[in-house]
């Protein structure tokens, strides 16, 4: 190989790959991560050098750096988003589409010669513990040592990877290049027919940490369809009752609604005291098998965190605050002079003498000409954190089966529509639950407030396939498993009339999971309404929180008039994906239309 001093494969199907990719963009250099301290302590010494990333305060966060993107370059890009096959069906309705030619010729463009002057880092990785059945391989070329730094906290890199993969081609060939950033030039593509993804013009970490969303979800849902099993945008949390049982449940949020808060939750003290505790496996994304045993167990195929920073403080999520203490990325929030770093609503007064993200002089109530208050943390700054340092870490994040999940949890942001907690009839219901879950917009969103946000098991930017024969896939699985997790639906944001939150939410969360999981077992007092079971009276312990009779009778209201516009918006969106919505799901529908109208 050309330029390169250290080849640390064999595999010629991925050097030949390498060795075209390279012939692409013409980096000066290809240099192969093997996932040594020694490299890594060498790659950041040269980012520090260029200023790519800045070394913090090394006594009080050891290990640990800060970084800028580009002002234009702050979140994943939707519109520039497209999933590459061949028939434009299989995409569907929800996904943009581009044919895979078309796609690999005007992309090329954008990487030829893009690294001139630049090394191309060979990252290969893990998604999932290395060696696992459950676990898939990636190689990403990337001309960002950011890139390469962020890889390693949040997959298994180095070259353990490569000789677990051998001689064979089953790896995701994954091509990412900062190129010039122009944004009207970044394309995210997938090519499932090829296990290929490639990206360009961005170095923000959903577009270009190419193990996240576009391998373990996009890419991974295909492979998930056609081979039997679910890649999700799922939470995996073990719940510890005083008996010392362990029960898992996996729990699918839009962005926004708390799934790092939920995924690390601490026992409020009335629970603790009983002798509760919660285990984290993973805050972003699922990889679920059926096993032999007929239940259904899941991974989580990444090994950090890659966290919204601002609101997260010592009453929203102290587990968070702890993890990232040591051998952390932060990106895009408050920089102090001390090399300490701040977001709003964090820990503490922000530091003096700060600069905010994007490297301006900042202090708190800053305003810009206009008036309106300047921002020290973008919205979406970021912490990248290995998982094993969150105190509530589970033992079993390196079990190669990982953990049977008892549960699925699925959630949304209602004002006033859905209770607190209710449980699907039954695996189809569960589903059709799934398919319609949404949220309502918040005032800080775009568009309207109160408008509602269809997204189904919240993988609607995420599902790499048509989302209708994903329906499909997940009722087929529930059919192929002797048993099946219960499911069930929160919302932890229900309002009262005068627009204030009904429920405590964070620990007290624990209250709502431990009747899920008394009810998954089988055991536990519930109620039938139209939309499913709700907690008896009594039923979920409140030992240690004060909360009016009255707010849980409105936290589990089902207002039946409500629900039947609700049950029209479904059927309008169901309507919007296409044919191919199963029947199983339209009859989900009528079924919840007549138990509406009963008894009225
Ligand atoms: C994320 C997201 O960044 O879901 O995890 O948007
Ligand atoms: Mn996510």
């Amino acid at each position: 190989m050309k330029n390169c001093d250290q080849v640390l494969t064999t595999n010629s199907i991925v050097t030949h790959w390498i060795e075209e990719m390279a012939a692409l963009c013409l980096p000066d250099k290809i240099v192969w991560i093997d996932g040594s301290d020694e490299q890594r302590q060498e790659l950041i010494a040269e980012a520090c050098r260029t200023g790519e990333i800045i070394a913090l305060n090394q006594e009080q966060y050891p290990n640990s750096y800060y970084h800028r993107t580009h002002p234009l370059d702050v979140a994943r890009v939707e519109d520039k988003t497209f999933i590459c096959c061949q028939r434009e069906r299989d995409a569907g309705a929800t996904n943009n589409w581009k044919n895979p030619e078309e796609a690999y010729t005007e992309a090329a463009n954008f990487f030829r010669g893009g690294m001139r002057g630049r090394v191309m880092y060979v990252v290969p990785f893990s998604m999932g513990p290395v060696g696992s059945p459950f676990s898939k391989i990636g190689i990403e070329l990337t001309d960002s040592i950011y890139v390469v730094l962020n890889m390693m906290i949040m997959c298994r890199v180095g070259k353990q990877v490569l000789d677990v993969l051998g001689h064979s081609d089953d790896f995701t060939r994954c091509l990412h290049s900062k190129a010039t950033l122009d944004p009207e030039k970044r394309r995210i593509l997938h090519f499932p027919e090829d296990n290929t993804i490639w990206s360009v013009n961005s170095g923000y970490g959903g577009n270009v940490l190419l193990g996240k969303k576009c391998l373990a979800l996009r890419m991974a849902s295909w492979m998930a369809r056609k081979e039997g099993w679910l890649a999700e945008h799922m939470l995996i949390l073990g719940v510890e009752e005083p008996s010392g049982r362990v029960d898992y449940v996996a729990a699918a949020f839009p962005s926004a609604c708390g799934k790092t808060n939920l995924a690390m939750l601490i026992p409020p003290e009335g629970l603790k005291s009983k002798g509760y505790r919660i285990w984290t496996v993973g805050d972003d994304i699922a990889w679920i098998r059926p096993d032999t045993d007929g239940r259904l167990w899941a991974i989580n195929p990444e090994a950090g965190f890659f966290g919204v920073a601002p609101g997260t403080n010592s009453s929203s999520n102290r587990n968070a605050l702890l993890t990232v203490r040591k051998n952390t990325i932060f990106t895009n929030v408050v920089l102090g002079e001390d090399g300490t770093v701040w977001w709003e609503d964090g820990e503490g007064d922000p530091p003096a003498n700060a600069t905010d993200w994007l490297g301006n002089p900042w202090y708190p109530g800053k305003k810009d000409e206009n008036g309106k208050e300047i921002l020290g943390a973008h919205p979406n700054s970021r912490f990248t954190a290995p998982l094993n340092q969150c105190p509530s870490a589970s033992h079993r994040m390196e079990h190669h089966h990982g953990v049977p999940i008892s549960a699925f949890i699925f959630g949304g942001r209602r004002n006033h529509l859905a209770p607190l907690v209710y449980e699907a009839y039954s695996w189809n219901h569960g589903v059709f639950v799934g398919a319609s879950m949404a949220s309502e917009r918040t005032s800080a969103q775009y568009g309207k407030q109160g408008e509602v946000r269809r997204d189904p098991f919240a993988m609607l930017p995420f599902c790499g396939y048509n989302v209708a024969d994903y329906f499909k896939h997940w009722i087929s699985i529930g059919r192929s498993i002797k048993h099946p997790p219960k499911i069930f639906h929160v919302n932890w944001f229900r309002r009262d009339e005068n627009n204030k939150f009904l429920w405590p939410g964070y620990g007290e969360n624990l209250r709502v999971l431990e009747w899920i999981l008394q009810r998954a077992r089988g055991e536990g007092d519930a109620v039938e309404t139209p939309i499913g079971y709700i907690p008896g009276k009594e039923s979920l312990d409140m030992t240690g929180l004060e909360l009016a009779p009255e707010t849980l009778d409105e936290l589990l209201t089902v207002n039946r008039e409500d629900w039947k516009a609700e049950a029209d918006d479904i059927e309008q969106f169901f309507d919007s994906l296409g044919l191919k919505v199963p029947w199983e799901l339209r009859n989900e529908l009528e079924a919840l239309r007549n138990r509406l109208s009963d008894d009225e």
